[in-house]
């Protein structure tokens, strides 16, 4: 390690503390290089700071869920435009599984647009989760609140990974959802926990809250103990019909230093934790997501569409790995992708 990474054996010691609100204020309101460069160390001393993680998604199940979220597009109750479609064949999964396989993932995150699954889907979803896996990747699946049993079912099957958001801070919460609460993120995510299923737990910025909305935000994921493996930090997507979107066109879009900020933040009090650059790459552009990788950020979601809404395109991505000297992670059975 070099001189760099000297300021670190405090941070390391402190893995395991709890954070307090005042401490991410303080955090926030750094000098940009200071922030960067805390950021940056406390990645060096956990992680290959050239390393970058790749997830795929695919939406299995899309639209028409019962859940009002204010940003999302699949919500029937707000009008986005979008069809609701069935649940997809597995023999589809795991045809675009391999795709991604192919382009170089090494996780693939089935996302379904429900409030929870019922027990019937969820024998379908178990059935994705063992053949995706027997292709070698990861799997990860986005499925809203479980009942008891279900994440052990989902364990059964081989799954690694279980994605679940806390969103926004507790207070602002009620804002943005009100068909569930906060409260009801932190069950499933115990559940999730408990079956011993690896957590994937982030949230989303740019929704017209304030900084201290995101710092309650970093702060109640970093106090989850143990602390989420993967913490994707989206910023929102504005879908027209949406009410975040109506939100966001009076106060105003996010600065873009504030999501990256988000990112120092998350990478300094989550030091072991990869870090998912998520939704809104393409609003972002190379030199702000370069900056997002400096902040600590060491994973993305890869291919050309998120669930519903665009990703920027493989070849952009693999072009932007190149420039920046970013290595991608092997895939089992793989060299090596991305350049
Ligand atoms: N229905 C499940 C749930 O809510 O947990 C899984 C799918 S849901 C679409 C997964 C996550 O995508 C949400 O928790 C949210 O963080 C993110 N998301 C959805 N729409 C978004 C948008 N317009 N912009 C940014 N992130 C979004
Ligand atoms: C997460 O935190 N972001 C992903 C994944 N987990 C499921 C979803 C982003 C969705 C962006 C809007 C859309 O494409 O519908
Ligand atoms: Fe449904 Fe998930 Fe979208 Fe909420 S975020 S409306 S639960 S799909």
């Amino acid at each position: 390690m070099n001189d760099l990474t000297q300021p670190l054996a405090a941070a390391q010691a402190e893995t395991r503390k709890r954070w307090s609100l005042a401490e991410l204020e303080a955090l926030y309101a750094l000098p940009f290089n200071d922030l960067m460069y805390q950021a940056q160390s406390v990645h060096r001393a956990h992680f290959d700071p050239n390393a970058v993680q790749l997830s795929t998604l695919l939406s299995i199940k899309t639209g028409g869920c019962s859940e009002d979220c204010g940003y999302c597009s699949q919500s029937a109750r707000h009008d986005t435009g979008l069809e609701r479609e069935k649940l997809l064949d597995v023999a589809e999964v795991v045809t675009t599984a391999r795709a991604a396989k192919e382009a170089g993932a090494t996780r693939f995150c089935m996302g379904a647009a429900w409030r929870g699954p019922k027990e019937k889907d969820l024998g379908a979803v178990t059935e994705m989760v063992r053949e995706v896996k027997a292709l070698g990747l990861e799997t990860c699946v986005t499925l809203g609140m479980l009942k008891p049993g279900q994440a052990e079912q989902l364990k059964d099957a081989g799954l690694d990974y279980y994605n679940h958001n806390l969103d926004t801070a507790s207070e602002f919460y009620g804002q943005v959802i009100t068909t569930h609460t906060h409260a009801d993120r932190l069950d499933t995510l115990a559940q999730v926990r408990d079956a011993g299923i690896h957590v994937c737990c982030g949230g989303i910025i740019g929704m017209g809250e304030s900084r201290r909305v995101r710092a309650g935000l970093v702060l109640e994921l970093a106090n989850l103990d143990p602390q989420p493996e993967s913490v994707p930090i989206n910023m929102l997507v504005k879908v027209p019909g949406t009410p975040m979107a109506a939100v966001v066109e009076q106060s105003g879009d996010l600065d873009p230093f504030e999501f990256v900020r988000t990112i120092a933040v998350a990478r300094i009090t989550m030091p072991a934790s990869h870090v998912r650059l998520s939704a809104g790459r393409q609003e972002l552009g190379e030199g702000m997501q370069a900056l997002c990788f400096l902040a600590g950020a060491n994973s993305i979601f890869y291919g050309d569409k998120l669930l519903t809404t665009g990703n920027p395109d493989v070849s952009a991505d693999n072009a932007l790995f190149a420039k920046l000297g970013l290595n991608t992670e092997p895939v089992q059975g793989r060299r090596c992708a991305g350049h």
